[in-house]
């Protein structure tokens, strides 16, 4: 096993993995920008290095004073957690080529599903159920883009094949709408992304997100970890996610689910991996792969007591995977609330120090964060300082389980967004379970009318 793993990232995931790390007995070095030095999850790993001022750009994606980090301080393995560098496959190849171990997967497969076109194609190839759309790149003549969208039908997406997340997208209603609109999505694609492909959808008016999680290791053992439900949302941005999902039967999850293990198997997958569907109807659509540790990850761990971050390891570690999918039982029901730093009705982010911090506790409640009282929440990064991980034999106890210990829980100094959620284990709707990904901006948009 690795003796010591380098930890390119920040914040409540710096810590987790820290965690893992410790429990394996591995040492950790953790890299952090000026903004972050004082962080007491920075003070807890064995080792740190400042790798530039609090900007991203100039630290944390910084990928020569990375690797330059896991050089001086004899690191063997990086750990890239999400965001930032944990989906660049120049980063993985670099690392890979410096001589430490990438924990994540190999960089060709980041590659072929950072690119939505080349991994929807891989996808059709592997057998897993997609949107209907284009089956490619669209061609440039007019007449011809025309014609695909007739056969697809009204509305279509168009989306950026570099894009993904929600970023590069327009929806169309009519055929007079549609070159215009494509011309409009491939000028911004090319300013964001440095490529102007694009492609199109049939655009699903109400769907839901449903996510399945992936295992594989470098022996071809391939596993699904069940779903999760993570269609509470606003502007793509998650805020609440759950295992199981409402009303899904083991009949379907056994279906997508050896879909996908299968798809990893096909492409040669290795670590874990998410397959992001659309879900209506009772069908799923596949549209896109995350090929990260995701940021909720651990309603996974609750309902399958596995640790993640601990198996990524172990795989990246050339393991085999300690089980088989007749060894992955689901039990219970878990659901996450990501805190965020902000105003909780107007979402304005509230960074600055956190005066007094009470976190709540109690059968079932895991709390990931690394903010204490006395914290700052430095502005220059995501408004997300936590998460609370909720755990019932049933997902009415989680939910009262969750309503208990989000009115236990106190942060003061900072706005966040505890009262919102709260808001939310009260809705009618929410608790019936099954709401589409437009639930929460079809709810805010209907209070402020209230309100006027
Ligand atoms: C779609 C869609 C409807 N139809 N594709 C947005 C994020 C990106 N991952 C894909 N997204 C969507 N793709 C088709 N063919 C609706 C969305 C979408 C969405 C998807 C998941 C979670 C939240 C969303 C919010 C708005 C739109």
């Amino acid at each position: 096993m690795f003796e010591k793993i380098l930890i390119a990232n920040r914040g409540e995931i710096a810590l987790r993995i820290q965690r893992a790390c410790r429990e394996l007995g591995i040492r950790t070095v953790v890299v952090h920008s000026e903004a972050d030095t004082e962080a007491k999850y920075v003070k807890l790993a064995d080792e740190s290095v400042c790798i530039g001022p609090a900007p991203a750009a100039a630290s944390y994606l910084n990928i020569q004073a990375i690797i330059s980090a896991a050089e001086v301080t004899d690191a063997e393995a990086i750990h890239p957690g999400y965001g930032f560098l944990s989906e660049n496959a120049d980063f993985a190849e670099k690392v890979e080529a410096s001589g430490f171990v990438f924990i994540g997967p190999r960089p060709e497969n980041i590659r072929l599903m950072g690119d939505k076109v080349s991994a929807k194609q891989a996808m059709i190839k592997a057998g897993v159920p997609v949107v209907p759309g284009s089956e490619g790149a669209l061609p440039e003549q007019s007449t011809e883009i025309i014609k695909i969208a007739r056969k697809v039908g009204y509305p279509v997406i168009i989306k950026a094949a570099a894009g993904g997340g929600g970023r590069g997208m327009r929806v169309v209603h009519t055929e007079a709408a549609l070159l215009n609109a494509i011309n409009l999505t491939r000028q911004e694609a090319l300013a964001a992304f440095g490529n102007a492909t694009v492609y199109i959808e049939k655009f699903l008016e109400n769907p839901r997100h449903i996510e399945i999680q992936v295992l594989a290791d470098e022996h071809k053992n391939t596993v699904f970890l069940g779903e999760r439900d993570c269609s509470m949302q606003r502007r793509h941005q998650k805020i609440i996610e759950e295992a199981p999902a409402p009303e899904m039967t083991a009949k379907q999850r056994e279906r997508i689910g050896e879909r996908c293990a299968d798809a990893c198997r096909k492409i040669g997958y290795r670590g874990a991996g998410t397959f992001e569907f659309l879900y209506e109807n009772g069908e799923f659509y596949f549209i896109e792969m995350n090929t990260r540790l995701q940021v909720e990850h651990p309603v996974t761990e609750m309902i399958t007591g596995l640790d993640l971050v601990q198996l990524q390891i172990h795989i990246a570690n050339g393991e085999k995977l300690p089980f088989r999918q007749k060894d992955i039982e689901l039990r219970g029901h878990a659901i996450e609330c990501r805190i965020n730093a902000e105003d909780p009705y107007r979402f304005t982010p509230s960074p600055g120090r956190i005066t007094s911090y009470h976190p709540p506790g109690g059968p079932g409640i895991r709390v990931d964060t690394h903010v204490y009282a006395g914290y700052s929440v430095p502005p220059n990064y995501d408004s997300m300082i936590g998460k609370v991980i909720a755990y019932g034999a049933t997902r009415e106890q989680a939910i009262r389980r969750m309503r208990i210990a989000l009115s236990e829980m106190a942060i003061e100094g900072i706005q966040t967004n505890i009262p919102l959620h709260l808001d939310l284990l009260h809705d009618l709707r929410f608790l019936r379970g099954g709401t589409s990904i437009h639930y929460l901006e079809q709810k805010l948009a209907e209070e402020k009318k209230k309100k006027s």
